[in-house]
């Protein structure tokens, strides 16, 4: 496999960083929402995971596609996609929010963002949300207006990120709270800047726009990426990308990785973005009270686990019991550098999901090892 390469083609999107990336050392991409995302650089994932720990690194997450949902209907098409009651969301607010099928199987797990009481952006993990909510709205009769907009997210991620920012939006950076937002003037633009992003660092994530519309003749979105690049160096910032290591430490789910359509939201450990109380409507509704009232037979833990230090492959490794009966697999694992043992992420059966529980993961080798069942995120 080491040698193959992705055949690069106009259905496999660049974005407005792609350049710069590129400059910067990229070694590898993935292909999220049909488009490039950088997964590293020279760096090893254990030094960049040191490097984010200590100070600051921009990230080009432009694959965290925007579904725009805008015009009169747009409040009522958006809960009807989530059992996330967004009743009380206030403009200037981002939502964590599950969107599910008429199974109540995961279909993605994005960001929400109130821009108005008419205007929504929906931030996408890897799946065409697009599509569902334009046949949403079909089905529904809606009046809305449903398109990609000209948005290609770039995050500022790691402990340095806010002096960082201050130092090029101002003072009021301070003011965005966790998973707020707030706009900002990029040489004569707007830019939406949230206090959110894929680690648990302190970072923002910039929704960058214009991209496609050109200003003065400059490529903005390289501006963008230089200016953070220069004010940067003092802070000895460097190209990154979401971090294996720091993402499975914060428990943070990846879509088609750890979980899948064939998974509800329970099993992702998602129950407290489910008010299927509430008197809203939405897909799914009537599949996911029966599952609550049934229980559900298996749900995303932590685990810990000996061995020498492990790094994925794009195998799962299975997980048993003691009693070797095969309980799970490990969708996400890694070494974790500052636990000092190896930490995945399963999906466990209900008899062996208790905090403590001893298990045993197989390798790719068929060796066996012992494991333990924690909690999300990892202790520290
Ligand atoms: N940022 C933006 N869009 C995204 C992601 C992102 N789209 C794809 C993907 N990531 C969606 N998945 C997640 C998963 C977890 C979080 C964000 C997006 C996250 N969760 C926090 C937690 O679990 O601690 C906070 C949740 C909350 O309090 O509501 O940050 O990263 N723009």
């Amino acid at each position: 496999m080491e040698n193959i390469k992705l055949n690069m083609s106009r259905r496999i999107r660049r974005t407005p960083f792609t350049n710069k990336v590129e400059k910067c050392g990229v070694s590898d991409f993935t292909v999220v929402n049909h488009m490039l995302l950088p997964k590293g650089y020279r760096n090893s994932v254990e030094e960049d995971y040191w490097h984010l720990n200590k100070y600051v690194q921009i990230w080009d997450v432009s694959c965290q596609r925007q579904v725009q949902i805008f015009g009169p209907d747009a409040e009522k098409l958006v809960q009807k996609m989530t059992p996330r009651s967004i009743k009380n969301m206030e403009t200037g607010k981002c939502f964590y929010i599950p969107i599910i099928d008429e199974n109540a199987g995961m279909i993605n797990d994005p960001v929400l963002l109130k821009l108005d009481d008419d205007m929504f952006w929906i931030s996408i993990a890897d799946s065409d949300i697009l599509l569902w909510a334009k046949g949403l709205a079909l089905g529904s009769n809606f009046n809305v207006n449903i398109i990609e907009p000209d948005v290609y997210p770039l995050a500022v991620q790691g402990p340095k990120s806010e002096e960082l920012m201050v130092s090029l939006f101002g003072e009021d950076i301070k003011k965005i709270k966790f998973f707020n937002f707030k706009i900002f003037d990029f040489l004569g633009t707007k830019q939406i800047i949230a206090r959110s992003g894929y680690s648990k660092q302190d970072g923002f994530e910039i929704y960058f726009k214009g991209f496609e519309e050109h200003f003065d003749r400059i490529e903005l979105g390289e501006k963008l990426w230089d200016t953070i690049w220069e004010a940067g160096q003092k802070f000895n910032i460097s190209p990154g990308c979401p971090n294996l290591i720091d993402r499975i430490e914060a428990g943070l789910l990846s879509y088609g990785n750890d979980f899948t359509k064939d998974n509800n939201p329970l099993e992702c450990n998602l129950d407290r973005y489910c008010n299927e109380n509430d008197n809203h409507e939405f897909v799914g509704k009537e599949a996911l009270k029966k599952i609550k009232l049934q229980g559900i037979k298996q749900k995303i833990r932590g685990i810990i686990f000996e061995g020498e230090p492990y790094y994925p492959n794009g195998k799962l490794l299975n997980v048993f019991s003691e009693k070797n009966n095969k309980i799970g697999q490990i969708t996400s694992g890694i070494y974790s550098p500052s636990l000092k043992k190896n930490i995945g992420l399963s999906m466990i059966l209900k008899d062996y999901w208790d905090i403590g529980q001893n298990v045993v993961i197989e390798t790719i080798d068929k060796r066996k090892i012992k494991g333990v069942i924690t909690t999300l995120p990892f202790p520290k």
